[in-house]
């Protein structure tokens, strides 16, 4: 069980990679209770990285306790991030760690970006989704490496499933790495997997509300990009009022309305794309001062 965000963390696979549970049970610490006797489940692309009993409660662990336990995960996490981090200077990747609710077309919007990138500069892609590997076969039919994380339990990516995919692509010298997230407006934003920055992704048809309800997704990440502008003639969705509600908990927070489907604002995007990847070039890791182009 995942004390950080009470769901489970059993049933980890990464696509095409031999298991790496042992590292995973090390990476949660002992305290940490996803044993390896569960059930092993192998085929051809997908290894199993650590399965085991889920739980959404810790009958008769204290508060106390489960604070500490939310402590290591997120100490143990930052210890991985950071060597991501260093593993993307080393190479010059910018790493961008796409995250949203649940459909709000992140894979898309990839697929658009690969699409307009892929001639100028080398893209890998890991996908993180709590089971499938529907999203990096889109990513892959579009000529892009892509390597499909499965959490099983899990809701959200960590930064020792990231290093272990991100070594399996092979990074290109220079490349762009899209991390796409699974889809979840609450759990991804306490995790740093490396990135230089977190998008957020936000479709016009969630409602303007949910930077409020969400705050601690908006206020982890760099971007806001609107999604699906041209369905806004068919809905009362107010983009001034949800960029107020963003802007409430990230004052820094930049913003691009795009659509996906129409490709109208994809440029604006694919230019806060490559001015970050000249500032990673440059060495640069801040969030903060990035001139975006919109
Ligand atoms: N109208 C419209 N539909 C879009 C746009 N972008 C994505 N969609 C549609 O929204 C649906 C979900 O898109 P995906 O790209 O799979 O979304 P996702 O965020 O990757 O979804 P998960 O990975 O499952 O969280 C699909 O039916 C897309 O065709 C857009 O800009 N406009
Ligand atoms: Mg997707």
């Amino acid at each position: 069980m995942c004390t950080v965000c009470g769901c489970g963390a059993g049933e980890v696979r990464i696509e095409g990679k031999a298991a790496v549970g042992h590292d995973h049970d090390h990476h949660h610490g002992h305290h940490h209770d996803h044993g390896h006797d569960g059930h092993h489940h192998h085929d051809d692309h997908l290894h199993d990285y650590g399965s085991g009993p889920a739980s959404t409660q810790a009958p008769g662990m204290s508060h106390a306790r489960m604070v500490r336990l939310e402590k290591d995960i997120l100490a143990k996490n930052d210890e991985y991030a950071d060597a991501n981090r260093s593993l993307f200077a080393e190479r010059g990747v910018l790493a961008l760690n796409l995250v949203s609710s649940p459909g709000s077309g992140k894979t898309t919007l990839l697929c658009r970006t690969i699409e307009a990138l892929e001639d100028t500069l080398p893209i890998a892609v890991i996908e993180g989704d709590q089971q499938t590997s529907n999203d990096a076969d889109r990513i892959r039919a579009t000529g892009a490496p892509a390597v499909q994380v499965n959490t099983g339990k899990g809701c959200h990516l960590d930064a020792h499933m990231v290093g272990h995919a991100a070594r399996h692509l092979g990074l290109a010298d220079g490349s762009l790495l899209f991390i796409e997230n699974v889809g979840n407006l609450v759990c991804p934003a306490g995790f740093d997997l490396g990135e230089a920055h977190k998008v957020v992704i936000l479709s016009v048809t969630e409602g303007e509300d949910k930077p409020l309800k969400y705050p601690d997704m908006f206020h982890a990440a760099d971007l806001m990009v609107l999604n699906k502008t041209d369905l806004l003639p068919h809905l009362d969705f107010d983009v001034d009022a949800c960029i107020t509600n963003a802007r409430k908990v990230n004052p820094r927070i930049k913003v691009l309305k795009v659509s996906a489907r129409t490709g109208e604002g994809m440029a604006d995007w694919i230019a806060w794309v490559q001015a970050a990847r000249r500032m990673a070039l440059a060495g640069h890791r801040a969030a903060t001062g990035l001139e975006g182009a919109a």
